[in-house]
C-alpha cells in the first residue's frame, strides 16, 4: 500500500439517550457541541445517527396520527434544526443526520441527509431495510414498529460525489445486507455513513446479548472490506426512558479493521483522518470488481428474494447463459 495519501478528516458522533421529554432544541443543542468538537478535531465530515432528533419511538404504539405530530419532520432543515445547517456552513464541516421524514403529500419515511461543507444538502438516503412489525405485540417488553411508521425507501442506495469523494449512505439495519454496501461499492463510494439505534434485547427471539455487539461489528467489518470503503457509523445508544441499546459506534478502514470506536454510552466524538487511498489498493487488487467479479452466476440474487430449493448445476448455467453484460 503505496502512493499519495488523500486524508480526510472523518468523524462519527455518538448520542447518549433521547428521552420522550427532550425537546427538539435541547437535541440541536448536543449535536451543535458535538459538530463543533468534530470540527475542533480536525474532521470535514461527521455523522450523526439514525433518527437523531427524538427518542427511538418506534419502540411505542402510537395511532399514526399522534407519531407524526410528535415525531416527524415536514421540512429539513427545519425551524428547530436551520442552527446546526448554520454552523456547519460557518466551520465549512459536512455532516450526516437521520430523521422521521414526512413528505409534503404525507408518506413517512426512515430518512438521512447528507449535507456538504456549504451547508446545502447533497443527498437524501430513505432506509430501505425495514426491521420489526407493523402490528401491535402487547405481550413483548417493547415494540419495533418500523414497518407500521415508515415506507419502504423508494430511492435506492445512491453515492454522492461531494467533499473531494464519493460518499454512500444507509442506515441502521441496512448494515446487516452485503447487497447494500455493493451496490454502494458499484458506484465506487470511497465512504458509507450510517447512524443506528439497536435495542440490545431481540424481542423476536431469545438472542444471546453478546452477539448483538458481534454482529453489528462483524458486518460493518466485512463490508468495509469486501467494498474497499471506509464505515462510519454512529449510534444513539444507553438507556432511553428505561429501554437499553448498545453503542459501539465506529470507524472502520477498507481493511476490515476498526481503527475507532467509541467507549460508552454517552455522547461521544470519535475521529480518523481517514486515508481514502488506502481503499485504491483493495480496489485495485483483491477487489478489482471489473477484473474478478462474475455477475453472471449471481442471478438468484435478484431474481429470489427468498431461499427456496437448491438448483441444478445445468439451471444455473442456463441461468448463466442468458445474462446480459452491460455495455
Ligand atoms: N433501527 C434498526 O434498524 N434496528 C435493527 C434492530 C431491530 C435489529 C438493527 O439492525 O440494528
Amino acid at each position: 500500500m503505496s502512493g499519495l495519501k488523500r486524508p480526510l478528516g472523518l468523524a462519527v458522533a455518538q448520542l447518549g439517550p433521547i428521552h420522550l421529554a427532550d425537546t427538539r432544541a435541547a437535541v440541536v443543542k448536543r449535536l451543535i457541541a458535538l459538530l463543533r468538537e468534530a470540527h475542533s478535531r480536525g474532521a470535514r465530515l461527521v455523522v450523526f445517527p439514525e433518527l437523531a432528533l427524538t427518542t427511538f419511538f418506534p419502540r411505542y404504539w402510537m395511532e399514526d396520527d399522534e407519531a407524526i405530530a410528535r415525531f416527524f419532520e415536514l421540512s429539513m432543515p427545519g425551524p428547530e434544526t436551520q442552527p446546526l445547517f448554520d454552523l456547519a456552513r460557518e466551520l465549512g464541516i459536512g455532516f450526516y443526520l437521520g430523521y422521521a421524514e414526512l413528505t409534503g403529500d404525507g408518506r413517512r419515511f426512515n430518512t438521512s441527509v447528507l449535507v456538504d461543507e456549504a451547508g446545502g444538502i447533497v443527498g437524501r438516503y430513505r432506509k430501505i431495510h425495514l426491521p420489526g412489525h407493523a402490528d401491535h405485540k402487547p405481550q413483548a417488553p417493547f415494540q419495533h414498529l418500523e414497518k407500521k411508521y415508515f415506507e419502504v425507501g423508494n430511492e435506492g442506495f445512491s453515492v454522492w460525489p461531494t467533499m473531494d469523494t464519493k460518499i454512500g449512505m444507509c442506515i441502521c439495519n441496512d448494515r446487516r445486507w452485503p447487497e447494500a454496501f455493493r451496490v454502494m461499492g458499484l458506484q465506487s463510494a470511497e465512504i458509507v455513513a450510517l447512524g443506528y439505534n439497536t435495542p440490545s434485547h431481540n424481542i423476536h427471539w431469545n438472542e444471546p446479548t453478546h452477539l448483538r455487539m458481534f454482529h453489528h461489528l462483524l458486518s460493518l467489518q466485512a463490508n468495509a472490506y469486501q467494498n474497499a470503503l471506509w464505515i462510519a457509523a454512529a449510534a444513539k445508544c444507553g438507556a432511553e426512558d428505561g429501554f437499553h441499546m448498545f453503542g459501539g459506534s465506529a470507524i472502520v478502514a477498507p481493511t476490515g479493521e476498526i481503527v475507532a470506536q467509541a467507549q460508552g454510552e454517552d455522547d461521544e466524538v470519535i475521529f480518523v483522518n481517514a486515508d481514502l487511498a488506502l481503499g485504491d489498493s483493495f480496489r485495485q487488487n483483491v477487489f478489482n470488481f471489473i477484473k474478478h467479479r462474475r455477475p453472471e452466476h449471481y442471478r438468484l440474487i435478484v431474481d429470489r428474494v427468498g431461499a427456496g430449493e437448491p438448483l441444478a448445476a445445468g439451471e444455473l448455467a442456463k441461468l448463466a447463459s442468458t445474462f446480459q453484460q452491460e455495455g
